[in-house]
Order: structure tokens, then C-alpha cells, then sequence
């Protein structure tokens, strides 16, 4: 069973209080004119006798009335045998056309050869000639003698009329012929079209096809003279096109023939909206003016001569709940005159004050808004309130919508708890006693108190709920509603307080439908997940998650990806477990002064991101608040875990924990109550406040961004430079040759630009000022540099400068042009040169100022912009034993470098061996007897036997040629030979 949403909770018909509302409100809009009664071309299913609106419709919601003109074309005698039968009567052919205005251009008439055309009489006695559903739809707008009614009196395909002789209005041929389109469709239109092949590349085509193949015109029984003379005539200017734009658009797309579907679609899109907009008439009595200046007139004219007549049919088809194809009648009806250009214009200022979130939201506002004429608001049965003065109508319950919000701010008072307001009302007030008179003083504040028994005490209650709380601050629905619901919302808002406009919606958000998987949610094809299943599947944070996860825009459709729900709820798992584990062991976290570097750019991340989660969670974007106040608040804790060298502070990973359950808590609160409880917090998560965020410091998060862009830009020239030892060398034949992979690097930071880069940012710093905060064109700018002294021979390499300064303004804003850097380069890098070291497998990374470098490397540095080289320092290879019995440790081989200290060379040792977790627990040992010492078994009960620990203040230094490494301790100098030992303590 379908259920009206909107019905199901206020129930209009069984409940009284709200029936009295409605009234009320109809009674105020039709006496401010806003109502009216008339007939109209309205959406109609003939099987339920009455106008088919949006929500009673099976499909086509939103489908509106298509106006076109008919064209009669009149049969010429002799009559065709299929219609001898109408011998002494006027038989017309009518065309179903958009563009009237063209009717000049006319060469021929289109029928299909194969669809059924049936004749009937109209209310003057003429034939008209057309398909049986325009038939049906004609019959419904008084241009059949009887409503409803088509009597066939003959039954023909196209194929019986081809070939015939027509006499048609305003062409310059005296007489034109039925001729084949196969692309006739059979559900638009009359299915006869007239053919104007200067303007309408579907004509030429189909023209052309006929004139160049004699076979295709012998196919259908057609003589010469039936194709062959009829060029196209040029009637209307097009800017661009000339004045045969058809068939200029189907050279530039280069159609071939009627069937060439896509490049006519594309000839078709150019040529249509320009020839309409901008098209000028060249003959007639309207030449010299604009098309769409003369589409009605001439229409008009035609109808006035009794040549055209106007027609309406359904843009799309539309299918009503009781499986009619839905038609367009002429229908008397109540309707509420949305086109009325006062109530539209004041409607559409509240549009403009109105935040909606979201540019495509307003702009589907204002199409809605521009094209919105009238809205039936009545119809014969359902459900819904009775038209107070004409009761044998309902409202229909698109109407009866609209301002139901303000019903709530009262219905509390009148209905209690009692969900059709069959009482008892807590007030005391009974249903009857609701007039139209009461509910002004409700909601008008200038109102006098009414006639009525209620007390005044009761009203003022009432009055004063009203005036607390309304006007709506906002109200989320979903995007197809902006087209009806919505902007009739807005009307009605207008109408019914037109100098209240604090009474007008404040803020509308519309969202898309949610797929699941990328795909539309469907039960037939299974892809459908109830709430239920997603809360057994995914728990309820899981699914929470993934819901706010799933998308926050306005036009476009959510996604509930599984995957990805799978996904969020490891990593709620995996922050229950780091939490479980930080809070086991906070004692033994770093304490004292929390003022490492890395330390400040946390706090100052976690400031900022819970900022921006704020801003998120207040615009309802969901996904963002889910982006800034969980991904990228974890990642900035993984951060600062990798980089803390020294290791994390308790306070901040504690306030970490605290401020991410608090960020999180709305999306995921189960999940937060329980870590707050793990916290020892008395009260619950649900009571507490939002985290109050300290200062941001917007250079060191800039200086931490710059760090990070470093260590990224290492890594990648890093790997780059492994790959290409990878390859053959170039001229070289036969398998790469080994390089040694780089053991240091040396990052060089620039204090400065190179003078002449330094001498453009000072010119375009000031141009840009000059030039109220924007560049000047390019032309301009080259001028400029051309007569700065230091830039005059770069000259070449100048623009692709400037165009980089350009983005990074672009990106950054005018700091792009800053010439220094806002912060210390290389104190930010050396901050974190333990973590670059370590996780770049490199044995040591330099920092140095390019100045010291060779003019190449300086012209690759700037501000902001390092240049790294890497070198691979020689090394000799040692031999390294574990003497220590069963301890998983091995004998490994180490390169020693020169220089190197036992702490470098235990560092080394680690990295191979992940079974040692602090390189300060490793002892070296040489060997007494550095020859004969290693052959000697090991003693199991005395690892150091025949061993002496090699004191950690001790330098290794290498000789290449000999191959040999020497350790300096205490001043004297050891040859250690080519085997050590280690032992992990
Ligand atoms: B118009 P819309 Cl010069 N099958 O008239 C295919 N096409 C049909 C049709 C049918 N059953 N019934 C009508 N049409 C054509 C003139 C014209 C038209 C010019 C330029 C543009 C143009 C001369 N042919 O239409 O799908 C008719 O061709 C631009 C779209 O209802 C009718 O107007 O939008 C137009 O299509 C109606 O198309």
C-alpha cells in the first residue's frame, strides 16, 4: 500500500484540528486573490475522470503540459481511395509543430509509412487526419464535437496517404506532398510533421535522402515531381549559420542520412537554440524581427485565418496509480495562480535571502520559479480537506502542504499526544471552535481578539507558541521536491504572512536518494538493505558511519558503499584498541614540557581540524565533519607518532583521545560512551560540550606541511633513483651494472631566490597591487620584466617562472609571492631528521644552505622549495656473529663506514634485525685475537669470552684500499680484522 508521507502524520480528513487549519489557510489565499477558478490545460487521467497530479502519479512526476500548433494541411482532390469516402468534405493532414514561425519554409509534409493514422471529425465538420492518441488527447480540449469520445471513421496507415498533394499555410509552393520520415514517432505529436529543411536538420536530411536515391523514392511509389523541385527556402537569418542553418549545421556534423542519429542530435543542439534566440525572419510580414519575438503572433495569426489551431499533449508520458496514460484536458478547476507576477516576485526575493547550501539547490529553485504558472488544488475524490466554498471539492494534498509547519508549533496544545485529534485536547479547545477568525489570532499579531467562547488566556498560550517558535530555521528534503513541494512552500510562506518575512524559511537543504553500492536501491534486483539488515550487518556506529560517510551533496545521490562500511568499522575498532593500549601504558609516556616541535604542530592540527569540524557539523555536511573530525584528526596522531623521535606526550595523546571521542560523538556515540567511560569520565558523553580549541599556529602548520613535503619529495626521488639503477644504462648492452644504493643525503635549502626570480616576485608583488589584487595579462607583464636590469638575459626562462607563481598564487594566495620563507628552514628539517634518517633507510641526511652549493643546485632552490642529492659513502664489509646461545639473534653482514660509532653501526644492525628493539641495547665486541679469535669455538656460558666490548665513544674509520676497519678508543688504534660480535642486552 502507497501511503501519502506528508498525510500520514497529520491526517488531514481524521483529523479535525488540522482540517480547520487548512481552511483557514485556503479561505485567506483565495481572498488575496491567490486562488482562482477557470478552465486550464491540465494533466488528466480520463479513467479516474479527473486531473492527475504529481502524487497521484505511477510515473512522469513532475511533467508538465506541452503546447504545440497544428498545422492543416488540406488534402487536395482527387482524394487517395482511403478517403474517397470524405468526397465534398474538408480533409486536413495536421502536423504537430513547436516553431510556427517557420511554416514559410515549408517543402513538403512527413508521414510514417507504417504507423496507423486514423480520421475523425472535429466540432466544425472538417476530417482531420492523425494518430489515434493525439486523437484521444484532441478530444479532451474541445477540438472533437464530444469530451472524451473519438470516432474513427476511417483507419489508415501512412503509407495510404503518400504521395498525396497538400495545400498548406504561408510556404511559397503552391502545393506539397506527403512524403516518408522514418524517424516519425509514433508517441509524440500527431505523427505528422511538417518539413522545413532550411531550419530543421531532421527535414534536410530526410529531404536529401529522397532527392539523391531514386530507389528509396520508387520504394514508397513517389514521382520526380513529388521530390525533386522542392529546394529549401531561405527564411530566417541565424549568426553563424546563414540563412540555410539546417543544412550548414549537417555539413559541420556531417550527416549523412536520416538514420545518422548522434551527429543530427549534435546538428540539432547547435542549431535550434541559436536559430531560436538569435534567429532574425528574412520574409513575411514580420521580416526584420527576432523569432522568438514572432512565435505567438504568427501562431496567432494562423489560428485567427482558421489554418492552425493550438494543441496540447503531456511533455512525457505520464501514467497514473490507476495504470492510465495519462492525457491533457481542458479541465474547470480551482488552481492556486502561482504565475501571478506580484506573488512570484516576492517569492522569489525570499529565495534570495534563503540559504540553500548549495548553488545547484537555488538554481533549480529559480528555473522552478520562472516557469511555474498554475497549479490545479482541486480535485473530485481521495483524501484530503473539502474547498470550504465549493465542498464538492477536495484539496489535493499537494496543496494542503505547505505551511503545515506552523500547525505544528500549536497542534501539541490542541491534539495532545492523540494522533487524529480525537481529543482529549489539553487546552480544552474542541475542533469546531477552530474559525478562520481564531487561527488569525493565532498567527497574525495585529489581529483582534475573536468572537468565540475559548478564553483568552488559551489563545494567547497558542499565540505565543507560534510567535516563540516560527519561522522554520530549516527544513532538509529531498532534491525532487524543489520542483513542487518545496517552491509551493515558499509561495505559501509568501502569501499567507506577506509583511512577516521573519516568518519565511530560512534555510532549505536538499539531499540526493541514497544508492547502495553505486547503484540505485531496488528490491527487484536485490540490491536493497533495510535499516535493519544495515544495523545487524555493520552495528549502529558502523552504519552510522558509513551513512555520514556516504555523501553530503545536495543534487547528487548519496552512496552506502559496504566496503567501505567494513572498512570504517576496523578503524573504529582499531581506535578502541590504540586507545585501550595508550591508556594501559600512559605511564610510561613521555611527561615534562610538552614544547617539541612536533609536539606544538599537533596541538596547533588538532585546534584547527576541530574548527573545521565544527564548520562541517553546522553546514550538515556530514562527510566533511566525518573527513576533518575522524580521518584526518587520526592521521594527524599517526603523524605526530611516526615523527616524535623522542616519543608521544601523555597530556596530548590523553586530550587526543578525549577530543576525538567529542568530535565523533555524533556520528558514532556508542562507541564514544564507552571510550569516555575507559577515560573515567563520571557523567555521560552525551552531556558534555563540544571541545573548546586552543590557538592555531598557521606558520607552524605550514612549516610542519613543509617538512612533510620534503621527507615526501625524498622518498619519491629515492625510489626514482632505485628504479633507474634498475635499468640497463643507456649504449650499454647486457644487464644493469650494481651502483651502490645512497647512503646520505644532503637536502639544500635556499634563503633566497637566485636574484633575478627574486627581482620578477618584487615586479608582479607589485604589479598584482597596481592591478587591484589580480595579474595583469601576460603581454603586460613581459613589458614590465623586460626593463629589469638582473632579469634581462633569463629572459627565456622568465614566463614559465611567472606561470608558477601564478599557481602558487592560485593555491596559496599572495604569500605565493612571498621572497623569503615565513619560517626557519632548516631548524623545521633538522626537527625532524631522526624520522627522515630512519624511515628513509639512509644512513644520515644533511642539511645545508644552497649558497654553499654550485650556481646549478642554487638556480634548482628556492624558498620553499629544497633540492636534495643523495651520495652512497664507501664502506668496507664485516662479518657480525651473535654469541649469545638460543637467541634468535644471527650472524649478519654490515657495511662500516668511515666514521661510523657503535650507536651507527647497532642502528644498522637493527634494521636487519627487527627482533632488537632499541639499537642502545646492542654491545660490539672485537675479538682479542682478531685472526684466530673468530675460528675459536664460542664459550655458551661466557658469550665475551675471548671478546672486549668496544666503548661507545669509540670511531670507526675505514681504508678502502687495504679493506680493513680500525676503531680509535681512548687515543689508541686497533685493526679489528673482518669479523665482530654483537650481543643485545
Ligand atoms: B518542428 P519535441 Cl523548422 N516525430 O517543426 C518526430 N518529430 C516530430 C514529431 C514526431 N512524431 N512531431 C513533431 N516533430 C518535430 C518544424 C521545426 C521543428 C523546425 C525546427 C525545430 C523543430 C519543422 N519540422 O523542432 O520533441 C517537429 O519539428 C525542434 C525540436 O516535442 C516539432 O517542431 O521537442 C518538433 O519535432 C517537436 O519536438
Amino acid at each position: 500500500m502507497k501511503v501519502d508521507w506528508r498525510r500520514s502524520f497529520i491526517t488531514t480528513d481524521a483529523n479535525p484540528y488540522y482540517d480547520s487549519f487548512v481552511k483557514w489557510q485556503f479561505y485567506r489565499l483565495k481572498e488575496r486573490g491567490k486562488i482562482k477558478f477557470g478552465k486550464r490545460h491540465t494533466i488528466y487521467s480520463p479513467k479516474d475522470g479527473q486531473p492527475c497530479m504529481d502524487h497521484d502519479r505511477y510515473s512522469g512526476e513532475g511533467v508538465g503540459p506541452q503546447e504545440y500548433t497544428l498545422i492543416k494541411m488540406k488534402v487536395l482532390t482527387p482524394y487517395p481511395p482511403k478517403l474517397k469516402k470524405f468526397e465534398g468534405k474538408s480533409v486536413y493532414l495536421i502536423a504537430a509543430t513547436l516553431r510556427p514561425e517557420t511554416m514559410y519554409g515549408q517543402t513538403n509534409c512527413w508521414v510514417a509509412p507504417s504507423i496507423p493514422y486514423i480520421a475523425y471529425e472535429n466540432t466544425k465538420g472538417e476530417i482531420f487526419i492523425s494518430t489515434r492518441r493525439s486523437a484521444r488527447n484532441a478530444s479532451f480540449q474541445g477540438i472533437l464535437p464530444k469530451e472524451g469520445e473519438v470516432k474513427e471513421l476511417a483507419v489508415l496507415t501512412g503509407q495510404d496517404i503518400m504521395g498525396i498533394p497538400l495545400k498548406t499555410p504561408m510556404t511559397s509552393y503552391d502545393k506539397i506532398y506527403t512524403l516518408p520520415m522514418l524517424t516519425i514517432k509514433e508517441n509524440k505529436g500527431t505523427g505528422v510533421v511538417t518539413s522545413v529543411p532550411s531550419d530543421a536538420p531532421d527535414d534536410y536530411a530526410a529531404l536529401r535522402d529522397l532527392q539523391n536515391k531514386k530507389d528509396f523514392r520508387a520504394k514508397y511509389g513517389l514521382k520526380d515531381e513529388m521530390v525533386l523541385p522542392f529546394a529549401p527556402i531561405p527564411i530566417i537569418d541565424v549568426p553563424d549559420y546563414g540563412d540555410l542553418s539546417a543544412i550548414q549545421a549537417c555539413d559541420e556534423f556531417k550527416v549523412k542520412s536520416q538514420n545518422d542519429k548522434d551527429q543530427l542530435a549534435e546538428a540539432k543542439a547547435k542549431v535550434y537554440l541559436k536559430g531560436f534566440y538569435e534567429g532574425v525572419l528574412k520574409v513575411g510580414k514580420y521580416s526584420g524581427q527576432k523569432v522568438q519575438d514572432v512565435k505567438k503572433v504568427v501562431q496567432n495569426d494562423m489560428i485567427a485565418s482558421n489554418e492552425a489551431l493550438v494543441y496540447f499533449e503531456p511533455e512525457k508520458m505520464v501514467m497514473s496509480r490507476s495504470g492510465d496514460e495519462c492525457v491533457v484536458a481542458l479541465c474547470d478547476q480551482w488552481f492556486l495562480d502561482y504565475g501571478e507576477e506580484k506573488w512570484k516576485k516576492i517569492t522569489q526575493q525570499a529565495l534570495e535571502n534563503i540559504n540553500t547550501h548549495s548553488n545547484e539547490t537555488r538554481a533549480n529553485f529559480k528555473v522552478t520559479l520562472d516557469w511555474l504558472h498554475h497549479h490545479a488544488c482541486s480535485r473530485s475524490y481521495g483524501l484530503g480537506t473539502k474547498l470550504p466554498w465549493d465542498p464538492q471539492y477536495l484539496i489535493e494534498s499537494l496543496s494542503d502542504s505547505t505551511i503545515y509547519m506552523s500547525y505544528y508549533t500549536v497542534c501539541h496544545l490542541l491534539q495532545g499526544g492523540v494522533f487524529d485529534g480525537s481529543g482529549p485536547s489539553p487546552i480544552k479547545i474542541k475542533p469546531e471552535q477552530m474559525t478562520p477568525e481564531v487561527w488569525d489570532y493565532i498567527f497574525y499579531p495585529k489581529k483582534p481578539f475573536p468572537k468565540t467562547k475559548i478564553p483568552k488566556a488559551s489563545l494567547n498560550k497558542l499565540r505565543n507558541e507560534f510567535n516563540y517558535w516560527y519561522g522554520v530555521d530549516v527544513r532538509v528534503s529531498g532534491k525532487d521536491l524543489v520542483q513542487n513541494h518545496l517552491t509551493y512552500y515558499l509561495y505559501n510562506h509568501c502569501a499567507m504572512w506577506p509583511d512577516e518575512p521573519s516568518r519565511w524559511p530560512k534555510e532549505i537543504r536538499t539531499n540526493g536518494h541514497l544508492l547502495l553500492n553505486n547503484e540505485k536501491m531496488s528490491k527487484s534486483t536485490g540490491n536493497f538493505l533495510t535499516l535493519c539488515q544495515a544495523l545487524e550487518k555493520f552495528s549502529a556506529d558502523g552504519m552510522r558511519l558509513a551513512l555520514a560517510d556516504s555523501g553530503d551533496l545536495a543534487i547528487e545521490d548519496a552512496n552506502f558503499v559496504e566496503d567501505m562500511a567494513d572498512a570504517g568499522i576496523l578503524r573504529l575498532y582499531n581506535f578502541l584498541e590504540w586507545t585501550q593500549e595508550m591508556l594501559e601504558c600512559k605511564d610510561k609516556l613521555r611527561t615534562g614540557p610538552r614544547d617539541s616541535f612536533q609536539d606544538r604542530v599537533f596541538e596547533s592540527q588538532m585546534n584547527a581540524l576541530i574548527r573545521e569540524t565544527d564548520k562541517n557539523y553546522s553546514l550538515m555536511l556530514y562527510k566533511e565533519a566525518l573527513k576533518t573530525g575522524f580521518f584526518e584528526f587520526q592521521a594527524a596522531r599517526d603523524r605526530y607518532r611516526e615523527w616524535s623521535s623522542q616519543g608521544v606526550h601523555r597530556d596530548l595523546i590523553l586530550q587526543f583521545i578525549e577530543r576525538q571521542v567529542l568530535l565523533l560523538a555524533p556520528i558514532c556515540p556508542h562507541l564514544g560512551e564507552h571510550i569516555w567511560k575507559l577515560l573515567g569520565k563520571e557523567s555521560l558523553l552525551m552531556r558534555a560540550s563540544w571541545p573548546v580549541p586552543g590557538e592555531v599556529d598557521e606558520v607552524l602548520l605550514r612549516s610542519s606541511q613543509f617538512l612533510m613535503n620534503t621527507a615526501r619529495d625524498l622518498r619519491l626521488r629515492l625510489i626514482a633513483l632505485k628504479e633507474a639503477s634498475k635499468k640497463p644504462q643507456k649504449g650499454k648492452k647486457g644487464p644493469p651494472v650494481p651502483t651502490k644504493p645512497p647512503t646520505h643525503a644532503i637536502v639544500y635549502i635556499a634563503k633566497s631566490y637566485p636574484p633575478w626570480q627574486d627581482a620578477v616576485l618584487k615586479c608582479l608583488k607589485k604589479m598584482h597591487e597596481e592591478n587591484n589584487n589580480s595579474f595583469p595579462e601576460n603581454k603586460v607583464i613581459v613589458g614590465e620584466l623586460k626593463t629589469v636590469d638582473v632579469v634581462k638575459k633569463f629572459m627565456k626562462k622568465v614566463m614559465p617562472f611567472v606561470q608558477h607563481i601564478k599557481e602558487k598564487v592560485t593555491a596559496d594566495g599572495i604569500r605565493g609571492m612571498d621572497r623569503t620563507s615565513e619560517f626557519d628552514e632548516k631548524k623545521t628539517l633538522e626537527s625532524g631528521l631522526d624520522y627522515l634518517v630512519s624511515s628513509l633507510d639512509l644512513e644520515g641526511v644533511e642539511i645545508k644552505y644552497s649558497e654553499d652549493a654550485t650556481e646549478k643546485i642554487q638556480e634548482q632552490c628556492a624558498p620553499g622549495k629544497p633540492f636534495s642529492s643523495f651520495v652512497a659513502k664507501p664502506s668496507v664489509s664485516v662479518h657480525m656473529v651473535n654469541p649469545q646461545p638460543h637467541s634468535g639473534h644471527f650472524s649478519l653482514t654490515v657495511d662500516v663506514l668511515d666514521g661510523d660509532s657503535v650507536v651507527s653501526i647497532a642502528r644498522r644492525i637493527v634494521k636487519y634485525d627487527r627482533g632488537i628493539k632499541d639499537p642502545a641495547r646492542v654491545d660490539i665486541l672485537h675479538f682479542d685475537d682478531p685472526v684466530l679469535g673468530p675460528r675459536q669455538l664460542p664459550k655458551f656460558d661466557d658469550p665475551k669470552f675471548g671478546k672486549v666490548v668496544i666503548s661507545p665513544e669509540s670511531t670507526f674509520s675505514i681504508d678502502l684500499e687495504k679493506n680493513e676497519i680500525t676503531v680509535s678508543q681512548n687515543g689508541s688504534k686497533l685493526n679489528v680484522g673482518d669479523t665482530l660480535a654483537y650481543i643485545v642486552r
